[in-house]
C-alpha cells in the first residue's frame, strides 16, 4: 500500500473515532501521522523494517508504528474495523462531502439512523435536518447543494492518478510473454481533465486464442492494489482498484487493433458522427473494423490511420475526438498541427524554497536544463501569501539579485526572476510597482477572497490585467478539479482588456488545476490572447507535468505559435515586458 493511501486510512480511523465521540488527543494523533506520511519521501511499506528511521518522523511514536505494521501486513486496521461494524461503511462516503464533518454525522445518525448520501438528501428535501440542534434552512440547503456537486464528480479522477495507473497496469503487462502492444484508451487517451474509469487495450500473440487469453487475465488478475472484479469474460476483464477506480482491460487480435483502438479511445460523440459518416459512404464501423454494407467486405481495422484514410478523413489526434468540429475540419484537410511538448522552450512559473517550494533555484534550474528548456522563470509567492512566507518589498528586490547570481554560475539556460504576485481584494498588487518593474516576469495571481461577488471580481481582475508591469493572469479562473469551482466573473471583458494590454494567460499544467479549461483557452485564442504553459512546480520532480498542460492546449486546438513560451528566450523576454 503506498503512503498516500495509508494517510487516507489514518484519517478514515481518525473520522470514525471522532464520531464514536473518542478522547480527541488520540483522534488528533491519527490526522497528525496522516499528515507526516503524506509528506514522507520515502514509502512506508520499506520503510517498516527499519522502524528507528520511522520513529524520527514527527508525529509517529510507538503506538502508530504498531499500527502502521498492522497496514503493511493486513491492509487494514483493527480499531477501523470494529468502528465499521459499530457505524456503517457509508459514513466514510458522507466524510467526503464538504460541510458534513464527523459531528454532524454523528447527529445523522444518532437522531435518525441515516448513515448514506441518498438518505441523507431525503431529510434534508423532506425539511427534517433544520429541526436537529444548530441546524437550520441554510444549512439544510448548503448540505443539498454539496451532494449535487458531489453527485457529479463522485468517482473521476484526476488524469496524473489515471496516467500513473495505466503505468503501473503496464509495468505489471510487460513481463507478460506473447504481449505486444499495452495502450491507454478512452478519456486518458484523450487528455480529458479527470477520468472515469480507465481503459486499457492489449495486444500480440498471447490474444490470438482462448485459452492464452485466459492465461492473459488470470496474470492480470494478479495486479495489486485489486479490490474487486467486477466482469471476467473471454476477451475483457473489468475490476475496482483500492482507490475506487475502475478498470476495463481488453485483449484484442492484431488484426482489428486500430477499430478497437478508435472505438475505446472515442468519445462516443465522435464515435457516432463517425459512423453516421461511414454509413453514408456504405460502410459499417465497429470495435473489430470498418466494412462493406454490401456484403461485409473488411475495408480496414488494422491501424486507425488506416480506418481515418478510408473515410476520406485526415488522422484526427485523440485530443480533438470530442465531436466539436473536428470531423468536418479533417474533411477539409484543415485540422491544425496542435503544440508538442519539445515546441516548448521554457517553464516560466516555479516557486523555491524562499516561499513554500521545496528546491533551491540552483536545484530548479538544473532541473529545467536537464529537461532541455532554453530558459525558466522563478517566480515565488509575495506577502500576502502568508502561509507559504511570501515575499515583501525589500525580500522581493534581494531575490532578484540572487536569481541573477545564480543565472551567471549556472550555464545553459537562463533564469529570469519573476513573482507571482497576489492579486488583493481590491485588485491592487501585492508589492510596489517599483520592485514589480524590476522582473522580468510578473504573474498575477488570486489566492484569496474567492468568493466575491461576479461584477466585484471582474472589477478587481480587470484592474490587474491593466497594471503594466503584469506579463501573466496565473491560474486565471482558479478552481480545483473535483474540489473548487472556479470563481465567478466575466472572463470576456478580462480577455478584451489582456488583448489589449498584451497580457498572457497562464495554462497552469498542474493536474488539479488545468486551468485555463479548453473552452477558455478557445475563446482566449479567437480573442488574440496568448497562453503559457507552466507547471506552478514546487519541487523538481514536479516539472514533468507540463505534459498534463500540453494535452489540455491540444484539447483547445492550440498551436505553437498560440503559446509564448514556445519563443527563444529574446523574444520571450520581450513578449513578458509588452514589448
Ligand atoms: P470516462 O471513462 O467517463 O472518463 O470517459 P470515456 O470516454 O473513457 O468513456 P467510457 O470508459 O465509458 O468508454 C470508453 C470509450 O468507449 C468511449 O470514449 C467511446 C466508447 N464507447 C463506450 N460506449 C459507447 C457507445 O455506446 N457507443 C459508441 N459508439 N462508443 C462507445
Ligand atoms: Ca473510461
Ligand atoms: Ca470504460
Ligand atoms: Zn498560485
Amino acid at each position: 500500500m503506498d503512503n498516500k493511501n495509508i494517510a487516507t486510512l489514518l484519517y478514515e480511523t481518525a473520522d470514525l473515532m471522532e464520531i464514536n465521540g473518542d478522547d480527541s488527543f488520540r483522534i488528533r494523533s491519527y490526522r497528525r501521522a496522516g499528515e507526516a506520511i503524506e509528506s514522507l519521501g520515502d514509502q512506508v511499506e520499506k520503510l517498516i523494517c527499519e522502524p528507528k528511521k520511522l520513529l524520527e518522523v514527527p508525529g509517529i511514536g510507538k503506538g502508530m508504528l504498531a499500527n502502521l505494521k498492522e497496514i503493511c501486513e493486513q491492509g487494514d486496521l483493527t480499531v477501523r474495523r470494529e468502528l465499521l461494524t459499530k457505524y456503517r461503511p457509508s459514513m466514510l462516503e458522507l466524510l467526503k462531502i464538504s460541510g458534513l464533518g464527523p459531528k454532524t454525522i454523528a447527529l445523522l445518525w444518532s437522531a435518525f439512523q441515516v448513515a448514506d448520501v441518498d438518505g441523507v438528501e431525503k431529510l434534508a428535501r423532506e425539511g427534517k435536518i433544520r429541526t436537529l440542534p444548530r441546524m437550520g434552512e441554510k444549512q439544510e440547503q448548503k448540505i443539498l447543494k454539496s451532494i449535487a456537486d458531489y453527485k457529479r464528480i463522485a468517482g473521476r479522477f484526476l488524469l496524473d492518478e489515471a496516467d500513473r495507473t495505466a503505468q503501473k497496469l503496464t509495468d505489471h503487462l510487460k513481463g507478460l510473454a506473447g504481449v505486444e502492444k499495452i495502450t491507454p484508451a478512452g478519456s486518458l487517451r484523450r487528455g480529458r481533465e479527470t477520468v472515469g474509469d480507465l481503459d486499457v487495450l492489449i495486444t500480440g500473440e498471447i490474444c490470438e486464442n482462448e485459452v492464452e487469453r485466459q492465461t492473459a487475465i488470470e496474470h492480470i488478475l494478479k495486479f495489486p492494489g485489486i479490490l474487486d472484479i467486477l466482469a471476467k469474460g473471454d476477451n475483457k476483464v473489468s475490476f475496482r482498484l483500492r482507490s475506487g477506480m475502475q478498470v476495463d482491460v481488453r485483449l484484442l487480435p492484431s488484426d482489428s487493433f486500430g477499430a478497437a483502438m478508435q472505438y475505446f479511445t472515442g468519445s462516443k460523440a465522435h464515435n457516432v458522427t463517425l459512423r453516421q459518416r461511414a454509413l453514408k459512404m456504405g460502410l459499417t464501423l465497429n470495435e473489430y473494423g470498418l466494412a462493406k454494407l454490401e456484403g461485409g467486405e473488411r475495408v480496414a481495422g488494422k491501424t486507425e490511420a488506416e480506418i481515418y484514410r478510408k473515410l476520406g478523413l485526415e488522422f484526427i489526434p485523440p485530443e480533438l475526438r470530442e465531436n466539436c468540429g473536428e470531423i468536418e475540419a479533417a474533411e477539409k484537410g484543415k485540422l491544425p498541427e496542435l503544440i508538442t511538448t519539445r515546441d516548448l522552450q521554457g517553464d516560466v512559473h516555479m516557486h523555491t524554497v524562499e516561499t513554500d517550494g521545496r528546491n533551491t533555484i540552483e536545484e530548479m534550474a538544473e532541473a529545467a536544463r536537464a529537461r532541455g528548456y532554453q530558459y525558466m522563470a522563478i517566480t515565488d509567492h509575495s506577502k500576502n501569501l502568508a502561509m507559504a512566507n511570501g515575499l515583501d518589498d525589500e525580500r522581493a528586490l534581494a531575490h532578484i539579485m540572487h536569481i541573477r547570481e545564480t543565472n551567471k554560475k549556472i550555464p545553459g539556460i537562463r533564469i529570469f526572476a519573476g513573482i507571482e504576485v497576489d492579486i488583493l481584494a481590491d485588485g491592487s498588487l501585492d508589492l510596489s510597482d517599483s520592485v514589480l518593474a524590476e522582473m522580468d516576469i510578473v504573474i498575477a495571481s488570486v489566492h484569496s477572497y474567492f468568493n466575491q461577488e461576479p461584477q466585484q471580481m471582474t472589477d478587481r481582475l480587470l484592474k490587474a490585467v491593466s497594471n503594466p508591469n503584469v506579463s501573466i493572469m496565473g491560474h486565471p479562473t482558479g478552481r480545483l478539479l473535483l474540489r473548487r469551482d472556479a470563481y465567478q466573473y466575466d472572463i470576456e471583458a478580462i480577455l478584451r482588456e489582456a488583448a489589449t494590454n498584451k497580457v498572457a494567460m497562464e495554462l497552469n499544467a498542474y493536474p488539479d488545476r488545468l486551468d485555463l479549461n479548453d473552452v477558455h483557452l478557445r475563446m482566449a485564442k479567437e480573442r488574440g490572447v496568448k497562453i503559457v504553459i507552466n507547471t506552478d512546480s514546487h519541487h523538481t520532480s514536479h516539472m514533468e507535468k507540463i505534459r498534463y498542460g500540453v494535452l489540455q492546449a491540444r484539447r483547445a486546438w492550440l498551436t505553437k505559435s498560440d503559446v509564448l513560451n514556445t519563443l527563444p528566450e529574446t523574444e520571450f523576454a520581450r513578449a513578458m515586458k509588452h514589448a
